[in-house]
């Protein structure tokens, strides 16, 4: 197979890349633990269909803890009963997230949130309430409120455009996108999971589950705020075969949760752009010229939650708090180095990174210990919270067959989520160490209660959580 990584490099690149970092949003393959158990809150509970934060700007390196920025029911909320059944609980939305991108645009602050951040899942939402395609395993989108109301699905890029650019008929779809990194710049990173006969550039026929693609800029037309607009046909290229990421993980020299040097990718699960990497340009075999970046990387065999580099050949990737795995040799890859806690101290967690971006984030989430309950009853719900105190607000939300809840922008906040929801005020909420716990008066009968906390941060800004809701039957 012809690939690019085969022409020598020719020159170093200046490129500038869009800085987004320097904290990490990342998805766990399987159901996790928080290292820091988040106060004894339902927060610690990390799920393959949420979002986790890892922040290296704002905890102690010998704390470092991955916690909770997307739970389901914030996802939930924005969807509305995406899948008809009346609830908006729905624990299965999504399957797992398994990919992760921003853009530019999407970042107008730099600040990356909850409904600008685009994801892949690896299982179809419902298009109860968002009607269209709906998003699919083989797009990257988000949910967002339009002129048409709030559930909607927004593309950074739909699957569609991915077998375009893979020379692949539209329909019927057939991908399934599962890493994905951009820079408007550098052009759109992906990997697919499975194998697919294809008709991409350099007369590539065939495409592997652990190969990493390219489409480059000159392919690329963007919508104004940098979502993908159009994609030239064939135009994608293979940018690294499966053998030359099996060779940048062998020269990695990482140990799996058990101990094992990993030596094989076997299917690549996350890319994100290293902005501090060297870059490289090559001669495309179409005469595009390519820049290629330092790209991190995880794949399916990566389990402790190792997260490699493409730099110098294969490496494990250096963060502000050390090496984000084990050499090979000095034991298991643990997943504390990602803020992740082990099931014993000489095994590491079952979880590869499943998908990766870089940002700089809010994190102001509420969490529910409960999302269905039985009337009469109490909410209670879980708050992480960037300040010492917040303050809880309640609305009631539509029922229904494809209800989903209004959201208006909340016009004060500009670091955490940006809508609201809620309209009555219900109570003081402690939130020192950044957690904190609020139970809601009896709810004396069936019907759905929305749920949003609101803070002032250290910077001065009010600011307002993700939205939680409860079915209550
Ligand atoms: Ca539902
Ligand atoms: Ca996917
Ligand atoms: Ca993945």
């Amino acid at each position: 197979m012809t690939t690019l990584r085969t022409t020598l490099p020719l020159l170093l690149a200046a490129t500038t890349l869009h800085a987004q970092g320097p904290d990490f949003l990342y998805t766990a393959k399987v159901p996790e633990l928080a290292r820091s158990g988040s106060a004894g809150t339902n927060l610690r509970f990390l799920n393959p269909n949420e979002i986790i934060a890892l922040e290296f700007t704002t905890m102690s390196c010998n704390v470092l803890s991955a916690e909770k920025w997307a739970p389901r029911t914030s996802s939930n909320t924005m969807a509305g009963d995406e899948n008809g059944d009346t609830f908006y609980w729905n624990p299965a939305i999504f399957g797992e997230i398994d990919g992760l991108v921003t853009s530019i645009g999407s970042t107008p602050t730099g600040i990356t949130n909850q409904r600008n951040v685009f994801w892949s899942p690896s299982a179809a939402m419902g298009t109860v309430v968002s009607g269209g395609a709906g998003l699919r395993p083989g797009d990257v989108g988000r949910i967002v409120r339009n002129t048409t109301g709030d559930g909607k699905i927004q593309y950074f890029i739909r699957a569609e455009q991915i077998q375009q650019s893979l020379g692949l008929p539209i329909t019927p779809i057939v991908v399934d996108v599962d890493a994905i990194a951009f820079s408007p710049n550098l052009g759109v990173f992906f990997s697919l999971d499975g194998n697919h006969a294809v008709a991409a550039a350099c007369g590539v026929t065939a495409i592997q589950d652990g190969d990493v693609l390219v489409i480059p800029p000159s392919s690329l037309t963007y919508t104004p705020d940098m979502r993908i607009g159009a994609v030239a046909p064939g135009s994608a290229h293979v940018l690294f075969n499966e053998a030359q990421m099996n060779t940048f993980t062998a020269n990695a020299a990482v140990a799996d949760r058990f101990g094992a040097c990993v030596t094989s990718i076997v299917d690549t699960e996350a890319l994100e752009i290293d902005p501090l990497g060297p870059q490289f340009v090559i001669p495309g075999c179409t005469g595009t010229v390519l820049v290629v970046p330092t790209l991190l990387f995880t794949g399916e065999t990566l389990t402790g939650g190792s997260i490699l580099t493409t730099a110098g050949g294969g490496q494990i990737h250096v963060a502000p708090c050390g090496p984000l795995g084990t050499p090979c040799g000095a034991g298991p890859t643990l997943g504390l180095q990602v803020g992740l806690r082990p099931p014993t101290a000489a095994m590491g967690v079952p979880s590869y990174v499943n998908a990766l971006t870089y940002t700089r984030h809010c994190r102001f989430v509420t969490e529910a210990r409960n999302h269905v309950i039985t009337s009469p009853a109490p909410a209670v719900l879980d708050i992480a919270c960037p300040a010492p105190m917040s303050w809880m607000f309640f609305n009631f939300a539509p029922t229904g067959v494809g209800a989903v809840a209004p959201s208006l922008p909340f016009a004060w906040g500009f670091l955490c989520f940006p809508d609201y929801y809620v309209n009555t005020f219900m109570a003081n909420v402690p939130t020192p160490g950044g957690f904190g716990t609020y139970t809601s008066p009896v709810i004396p009968w069936p019907c759905k209660t929305l749920w949003q906390a609101v803070t002032i941060t250290s910077a001065g800004t009010i600011e307002i959580s993700t939205p939680t809701t409860v079915d209550v039957n």
